[in-house]
């Protein structure tokens, strides 16, 4: 099934169609999606990022869980599969694709779907729309990055036992940089865009144009996953880096995040989830430019089309460390397609260009 979830479009599969085998599952996906090609002509992939995603759905084994899902990020135009992230955006669809392949009963008005995240084995709650026991996608929740309305999906997580500061430090400096490293379900590197020597408002593309920033950024990201503890993520797509400045539409803070090559149109939940609890963090690097509410948990990020708002609670550990007490989002998902797919034959590929 092809969905939209969030700002995001993915291809959810039922984990029994797919090869147990993660090397012979991945080489299928990659004919899939149409990778590697920068255009991703030749399968369901939509030449970026965030449109060459893939969810694995089963029933869970886990008691406190409906359903697994393992998420796995296709490269564009690389012959990369990589399971070493997880996608809140993708998320969203998880429940209602559970729903319409059977795997959890509907209620006849709502229905929350308890969804074990496989790589972490975090866990969070879908709830959704269901009248009649059937999904209802349609509603008039709007979210930035997405044209039109659809039927909300809350997501709520639950929080896990994880440190939200992966290197013990509120504040690292690299390569001259001071950072927040932080990680509150997807492992990100947050810093001022003033202190890189660009504005923070810049659009995406003018940003992923500048090559001294993206040169920097690399540089910092190899340094970055050492220190929290990832090792070489030359070849990852975490940590994800996040450019902070002053917001400009009332919202908390204006953000640019780097997923980690291409520069988000918008933001991931989980990155966005990871911005406001740093923000939170007295001494964390952005707390100064940060506009944040007082009496309530709700922080609204900005981004390249709108904004995000999460609902983020901080608290300490019986060690004074910082943990994440709670973090929920609504997001938006609809079934765009039900199908059979074909994947290219497997055979060796020319270079595309
Ligand atoms: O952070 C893109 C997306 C994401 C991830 C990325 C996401 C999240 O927007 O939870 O959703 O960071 O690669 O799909």
């Amino acid at each position: 099934m092809l969905m939209r979830g969030g700002t995001s479009k993915g291809a959810y599969f039922l984990a029994e169609d797919l090869p147990a085998d993660p090397d012979a599952r991945d080489a299928l996906l990659l004919r899939v999606m149409g990778s590697p090609d920068e255009r991703q002509i030749d399968g369901l992939g939509g030449g970026h990022p965030l449109t060459s995603k893939v969810a694995v759905v089963s029933p869970s084994t886990d008691p406190r869980a409906d359903v697994d899902y393992l998420f796995l990020q296709v490269a564009v135009a690389e012959s990369v599969v990589t399971d070493r992230q997880k996608c809140g955006n993708i998320l969203a669809g998880v429940g209602p694709f559970a729903v319409e392949r059977g795997l959890v009963p509907a209620g006849e008005e709502r229905t929350a779907v308890r969804i074990r995240m496989v790589d972490s084995g975090d866990l969070a709650t879908a709830t959704f729309a269901t009248p009649g026991g059937r999904v209802d996608y349609t509603g008039d929740t709007e979210i930035a990055g997405v044209p039109g309305t659809a039927a909300p999906v809350t997501v709520e997580f639950s929080p896990g036992d994880g440190v939200l500061l992966p290197t013990g430090n509120v504040r690292d400096e690299i390569d001259g940089i001071p950072v927040t490293c932080v990680d509150n379900g997807m492992p990100t590197v947050l810093m001022a865009a003033a202190s890189l020597g660009v504005g923070g408002h810049e659009t995406p593309e003018a940003l992923e144009g500048n090559t001294a920033l993206t040169d920097r950024l690399h540089a910092i990201r190899l340094e970055a996953g050492r220190h929290m503890g990832l090792g070489d993520v030359a070849d990852t797509t975490v940590p994800k880096l996040t450019l902070l400045a002053p917001p400009r539409n009332g919202g908390a803070i204006t953000t640019r995040t780097f997923i980690p090559v291409r520069c988000h149109t918008s933001i991931g939940v989980l990155g966005a989830a990871g911005v406001a609890a740093g923000l939170r963090i007295e001494g964390g690097v952005g707390a100064d430019l940060a506009h944040l509410p007082t009496g309530s948990d709700r922080v609204r990020v900005e981004h390249p089309t709108g904004h995000l708002d999460i609902e983020c609670g901080i608290g300490t550990d019986a060690a004074g460390r910082p943990v994440a007490r709670r973090t929920a989002v609504v997001r938006t998902a609809r079934k765009i397609f039900d199908g059979t797919v074909f994947p290219r034959p497997a055979q060796p590929l020319k270079d595309p260009r």
